[in-house]
This record gives C-alpha cells, structure tokens and sequence, in this order.
C-alpha cells in the first residue's frame, strides 16, 4: 500500500523531539539511512530518514482553515496547523466535515453574539470560517431541505468543552427554529433553561473542570414541518454515583448541596443546614467555593430555572438536604460486636433530621408504640414536635443498621456492624440521589413535552470522552466502551464520507480499506462470551470475587489481540482500545455492576409520608422483586447505547471534537503532549488515517498545475485540457496509482512528497534524492 517517500537534502521536514513531540528543520546531509537536520530552534540534530515527515512550506502563515488542504495529512502536519491557528484565537478547523474545536479558556464573545448567528444562517458550509454555529445550519439546513433528521456528536475529554459546545449548538438551533412569536414560555426557552437545572444536579467541579459534566446526554430536538422546534427529549447516560459520597481533594460533590447550603436564611433554617464544612459528604476535600461563581446566586438562579420549567417542588431540596444529614450518620459497636448502633447526639441529631426531611415512617413500630410504651412514654411521645409524629428515626435506623432475611421457616432480623452500617448509609445515599436525578430528567421531558408528530429531529450528544488513569474501574470501562461504540460510527461515517467525494469526482475507490474496532466491542459487549456477559454471570454467582471473575477473562480471552492479561498483578486486565491499551482494576466491577436497591431502604421510602419520597420509590410487587434481584448496570447500559446507536444512525451525523489545550485551564496555552493524545484517542488521526488510506490530498486542476508545472515546462507549452495537463507531470514523475477526477487530481499518501522533493531539486539543488521506503503516514 505505502509509497516510495522522497527526502532529500533541502527538504523542510519534522523530526521527532521528546519534548515538543515534533520540531520542523531543514534536511543538510544524507548519509545512507541517516539525515542530518538543522531544526528551526537552531540545533542540529540526526534522525533516521524513515523516521522523517516532510512539512509542507506553502500554508499561509496562519494555517489553514482546513486540514484537508495541508499538502501532507499527518500527525505533526494537523498538530503545528491547531496550534498556529490557536495562537491567532482561530479556535475552530475543519477536518473535511469534521469540526475540532479547540477550547480557548477565555470568553470570546464576539464569536457567539446575535451578528455571528445572522452572519452564518443559511450560507452554504464551508463558505466561512469554521463554526460551531456553521455545523448547526448544516444539520438544520439538510433537515429542512431533505426532510431527514441529523445529529451533532460532540466529543472530547474532560474540560475540552463539550458542554459549552452544545450549549452553543442549542441557543444557534433555538435562533433558526425559535417559534418567537409563541406565547409564554416557547419550547426552545425551556430546552435551554433546563441545561442549568441539569447542571445543578449533575455536574460538579473536578480537577479537570470546574464544572464537570457527570452524566451523558443526548438531546433530541424536534422540528414540525415548517422547521419549527415543537418539542423536545433528553435522554441521559451513567450519572457518577459515588460522586455523593466520596469526593478527592480540589473536587467537589454536585453543585446543588453547596448551592442549598447557601440559600436564604430562612430555607437552610427550615432544612437545619449550616456551612458545608460541617457534612461529611463534603468535607472529604477542602474546597468549598467555585472561582467567580457566588452559590447563594446560584441556588437563586437555580430556583428560577426550576420554576421556569415547572418544577416547583420545594421536596426537591428536602431530599438534597436529607443526604447531607444521612452523611452525618456515624455508627459506634452495639452490644454484641457484630451490631451496630447510633453513634452519639451528633450522629442521632442528624438521623432525626435525615428522617424527618424523608417523612420516614413505620407503621409496624407505631403499632409497637402504642400498645407496648408505658404510660409516662405516651406522654412524652405525645409531647414531642408535630416532626416527630410524622417520621420515625427508628425505621431509618433499622433501615440502615439492619437486614431482613426471609427462609422459608421464619424471618430474621441481623444486624450489621458499623463498617456494614456505613456502606449500607453510603447506598441509600447514592440511590436516593440518582432517583432524584432521573425524576428530575423525566419532569423536564415531561414540561418541555414531546411532538409525537414530528417527522424531523436534530439530536445533540454530549458525552464523556475516553479515559485512561493511573486506576480504572467499572466507570472507565464503560465510558471507553461507549467511546468504542461512537468511535465504530465516526469510522463508517468519515469512510463513508470520502467514498462520497470520490463518487462526485467519478474516480474508482474499490480498494480502499480501513481496519475498523469491531473486534474491541466484540470482545467487550457480545452477547456470548463477552466481557459483560461474563461479568454479569460473576454477578449472578453468590460465590464469585472480582479473582475468579478475572481468572475467567484470562482463560476466555487468552488468544484474542485486544486483551491482554497483565504481568505481576492477580485480577487487571487490560483492554487494547482504538486509542490505546487501559488497564482495569476489577476488584470493584461486580459490586458497581449490580444495579439494587436494598428492599429495606425500598420500603423505608415507598412508605414515606412525603408523596414526592415516595414517588421516587415504587413500591415492587413480590414476583418483580424476585426477578429483579439481579439486574445489570453495564446490561443496561449496552441497551442504552443500542438504541442511541439505532437513533444515530437514522440520522445524518456531523462531528465536533473539542481539544483540552492544556491541563492548567489557562487561554493561550497549547501542549503539543496533551494535544496529540486527544487527537487520537478523540478519532481525529483515526479519520486521518482512513484518508490516508485512499487519497487523502487531492488539489483542482488549476492549483495543481500552478504548483508543479515547473516540473515538466515542455508539457504545458502544448495547448492541453487541464486535466491532460496534470496527468502528464504526473507520468512524467512516474507516479501511478493516483486518480484524475473530473475537477482535481487525487493523490495517494507520499505522492506529494515525491512532487515537492523534485520540485526542490528543480529549483537548483543538486542534492541527492534518497528513495526511502515509505509509511503510512499516521
Ligand atoms: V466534562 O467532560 O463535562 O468534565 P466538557 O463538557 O468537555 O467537560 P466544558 O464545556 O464544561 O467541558 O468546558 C470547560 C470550561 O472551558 C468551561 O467552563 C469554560 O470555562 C471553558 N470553555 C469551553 N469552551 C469554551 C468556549 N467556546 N469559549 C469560552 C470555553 N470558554
Ligand atoms: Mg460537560
């Protein structure tokens, strides 16, 4: 497949440097193998030739505005492009139909206001400069004309800007289809002002964002046929759980505690909430405050996005309010060791308060009061709080401290020791607060409301990128896994792209072809044998541990090339994904996997006195409680992405990667490191590298000619089509295998090169011509 490269002495070139990854220079000797290259930062320095990518010296000195007219698509070609570009604040470069977004960490309003979206409604793309606003219209314009839904997939790591993308992707759809001569509140009003609600409840700072989004979504924004919106769904994917209860240091839990906890005196009052320093579930770290952002305005601001779009439940922040309280529940040793017990008044105020703001009652324990309790205890029951009477901190406390086993002779009551106690708070902690997520997501969908009519939608996803850390557990694996899944459709989208334009131009693609991730999601979601299949059948068995489930992996998967069982540990494994190999730590896949509610914190809650409490929890009949015993969180989730997956490809997609350009979140700050690590695993040098496999430069006639008709002067002096033009330099340099279209010539990976090097030795270089053999070029 690859193509002779040619170096020669004279040629400006990359070389490879540990620090910048890439440094451009100028090509002085040859000797053999090895070139000698004096680099702009005025070393010299040796490389193998082999190792050498020649760079392309006519770019305008600002890049240029898409990668598909770099003369060399490769790696350091696309890398000192962004970066050239980023310094000049031009953030956005296409990729073909591809925009990369990098993100500037300062505000540039001018970008976004009401003259840019006038600016870019309706002007075919790529007439102007890349936009976010430009890919919007796109999809609109295509949904309009051709009566066909579209989607924009916005991707990226954390803090490179999705969010932020797609809230600009919203507010430019809002303008195109905005039913502005609507009454009271219009549909696309809503869409937007639920993105600050959701944020409240799901995003949270982390060290990488300040306002990490913890949870994917998906909105689908749906269009009458007039284009107008007419409603809308949000869909959400995995929110983080244990972000509730166990937070590292810099982070923070998710905004709406700190937020409540800075309401008006007269709220915290009636939720007995002080300063955030004082619960557990935030004081793990000590950072309290966001930079630039006041909580007390926030909870207002919150407050008002809710009632905008109808929720108008003050239950809300009770339930927000309880956690922190449950938090505050510490266990002590109860009379026999393995039991457990409130800790002291501190941990009894807090359960009292916790079980109050739940309305926690027991009608079994009332029962129990009432005929067992002396006289003296009815009075002073009797004269407890009207809170009292409403909930029981008892049945919270049997809740969290103990369990009910049911055998067929009798039923047992065991308790648990503190440790278990705590883990079992943790729990209903987490549960209740992602029933509360999920409600919150349904009411929105709910007021925002749906058009079952409608033909047309244009759907949004935001949603996390890949991740590889020091350690990666059961979120990672699913998160990589969702990237794998995107990544398979990116693959078939940018081929499928490619296969278009040379359809256009009439040239033959036959033998074009790509090595797709199939066998990574083989390996990870198959129905048989895969890697969830066997980890819920380890859920499923009372006696497996994260070893024996391991041990499984190892032995099912000991031939396949995308798994690989790591030396010198007894349960990782690792997973060779399209952006690189990850290795997983399992010892906690099978506890975050079961998806359970504990039944006594199910009917702690269904039995609240509270009708919003109790809404989040349905009671389960007996038969679904025996049949649900086990159900499967990655399961689930392959469901989930199933039927996005079947929604996206009913659509026609458009791509946005966004790029984090530097890890201090500072503007102005481009690390060529971290850049390049996004470029791959965000799919950018993947498209590349599709391209480079069929012709991934290709110039109209007229350029070409301008270009290399010094190469053979004698052709061009016979009057000539311009396409006979081209062909002929081209057999004059021996060069086959590229294509003639019917407006521009097509060249595979090195031809360039090979024109460019002989254009340098017409120029007057005597230089020797080194034939290396040549690479794929990424
Ligand atoms: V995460 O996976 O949810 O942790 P995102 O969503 O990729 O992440 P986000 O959109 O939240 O990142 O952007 C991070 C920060 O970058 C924002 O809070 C802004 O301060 C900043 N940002 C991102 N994009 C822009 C932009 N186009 N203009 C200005 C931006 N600032
Ligand atoms: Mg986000």
């Amino acid at each position: 497949m690859s193509k002779p490269v040619t170096i020669v002495v004279g040629s400006h070139v990359w070389v490879e440097n540990a620090e910048l990854i890439w440094t451009d220079g100028e090509v002085l000797k040859i000797n053999g193998e090895e070139a000698e290259i004096r680099t702009s930062d005025e070393n010299t320095v040796t490389a193998k030739v082999s190792k050498l990518h020649p760079k392309d010296t006519e770019i305008p000195a600002g890049g240029v505005d898409d990668m598909t007219k770099l003369s060399y698509l490769h790696e350091p070609g696309v890398l000192h492009n962004l970066a050239t570009r980023y310094e000049i604040s031009e953030i956005y470069t296409y990729t073909g139909n591809i925009l990369i977004a990098v993100n500037p960490f300062q505000t540039l309003s001018h970008l976004y206001d009401a003259s840019m979206m006038k600016k870019y409604s309706g002007v075919p793309f790529g007439e102007l400069s890349p936009h976010v606003f430009a890919i919007a219209d796109a999809a609109y314009r295509e949904m309009v004309n051709e009566g066909k839904s579209n989607s924009i997939l916005v991707s990226g790591e954390s803090g490179a800007g999705k969010t932020e993308t797609t809230k600009m992707l919203m507010r430019y759809l809002a303008y195109l289809g905005g039913n502005a001569a609507a009454e009271g509140r219009t549909v696309e009003q809503q869409v937007l002002e639920s993105n600050p609600v959701l944020e409240a409840f799901g995003n949270a700072k982390t060290v990488k964002n300040n306002n990490s989004s913890r949870f994917g979504k998906f909105v689908e924004i749906q269009f009458d046929n007039r284009g107008r919106i007419s409603g809308a769904a949000i869909r959400t994917y995995l929110l983080e759980r244990s972000r509730v209860c166990q937070i590292s240091d810099f982070e923070r839990n998710y905004h709406c505690f700190y937020l409540l906890c800075a309401a008006p005196e007269k709220e915290r009052e009636k939720y007995k909430l002080v300063d955030p320093r004082s619960y557990h579930y935030l004081n793990q770290s000590s950072c309290y405050e966001l930079v630039d952002i006041d909580d007390a305005q926030f909870y207002l601001s919150t407050r008002r996005a809710m009632t905008v779009i109808g929720i108008s439940e003050e239950a809300i922040f009770r339930v927000v309010a309880a956690i922190l309280h449950l938090g505050n529940i510490d266990f002590a040793n109860g009379e026999d060791h393995d039991s457990s017990v409130i800790k002291d008044d501190q941990s009894l105020f807090h359960l009292q308060m916790a079980a109050e703001l739940l309305m926690c009652v027991t009608q079994a324990l009332l029962f129990r009061y009432l005929f067992f309790i002396s006289f003296k205890e009815l009075r002073m029951w009797c004269l407890s709080t009207y809170s009292y009477f409403r909930c029981n901190p008892r049945a919270l406390e049997d809740a969290l401290c103990k369990r009910v086993m049911i055998t067929p002779e009798e039923i047992i009551k065991r308790s648990l020791d503190p440790l278990g106690a705590t883990v079992s708070r943790d729990g209903l902690a987490k549960t209740i607060y992602s029933q509360l997520f999920n409600w919150l997501v349904d009411k929105i969908n709910v007021s925002i409301g749906q058009d079952p009519s409608s033909k047309c939608l244009i759907g949004v996803l935001d949603i996390y990128g890949f991740e590889s850390f020091k350690t990666n557990s059961f979120e990672q694996f699913c998160i990589n896994y969702t990237n794998e899944k995107l990544q398979q459709h990116f693959n078939k989208h940018v081929f499928k792209t490619e296969q278009e334009e040379y359809t256009k131009e009439e040239i033959d693609w036959s033998y074009i072809e790509f090595v797709d991730n199939k066998d990574v999601l083989d390996l990870i979601e198959q129905k048989k044998g895969g890697i969830i299949a066997l980890l819920d059948e380890a859920c499923m068995f009372p006696k497996s541990t994260h070893e024996t489930f391991s041990t499984k992996l190892y032995q099912t998967f000991k031939n396949n090339k995308r798994f690989i069982k790591p030396k010198l540990t007894r349960s990782d494994f690792t997973v060779v994904h399209y952006a690189g190999e990850v290795q997983y730590q399992s010892d906690q896949f099978l506890d975050k996997n079961k998806d359970y509610v504990v039944p006594e914190h199910r009917d702690l809650l269904s039995a609240s006195k509270c009708p919003f409490v109790e809404g989040l929890f349905p009671p389960v009949s007996e038969e679904a409680a025996k049949s649900s015993k086990f159900s499967s969180i990655s399961s689930r989730f392959r469901l989930q992405l199933q039927q996005l997956m079947e929604t996206l490809n009913s659509t026609e997609p458009h791509y946005i990667r966004c790029i984090k350009p530097n890890n201090l979140l500072k503007p102005a700050v481009f690390e060529n490191v971290s850049v390049i690590q996004q470029l791959r695993s965000g799919g950018v040098l993947e498209a590349v590298r599709i391209k480079c496999a069929g012709f991934p430069t290709y110039r109209n006639f007229s350029e070409f000619l301008t270009r290399f008709r010094i190469l053979a002067p004698e052709v061009l002096k016979i009057e000539c089509p311009e396409n006979e033009a081209c062909k002929k330099i081209l057999e004059k340099m021996g060069l086959k295998d590229y294509q003639i279209g019917k407006t521009k010539v097509f060249l595979r990976v090195g031809q360039m090169a090979v024109l460019d090097a002989q254009r340098t030795l017409m120029h007057g270089n005597s230089a020797k011509v080194i034939q290396t053999q040549g690479r794929t070029l990424v």
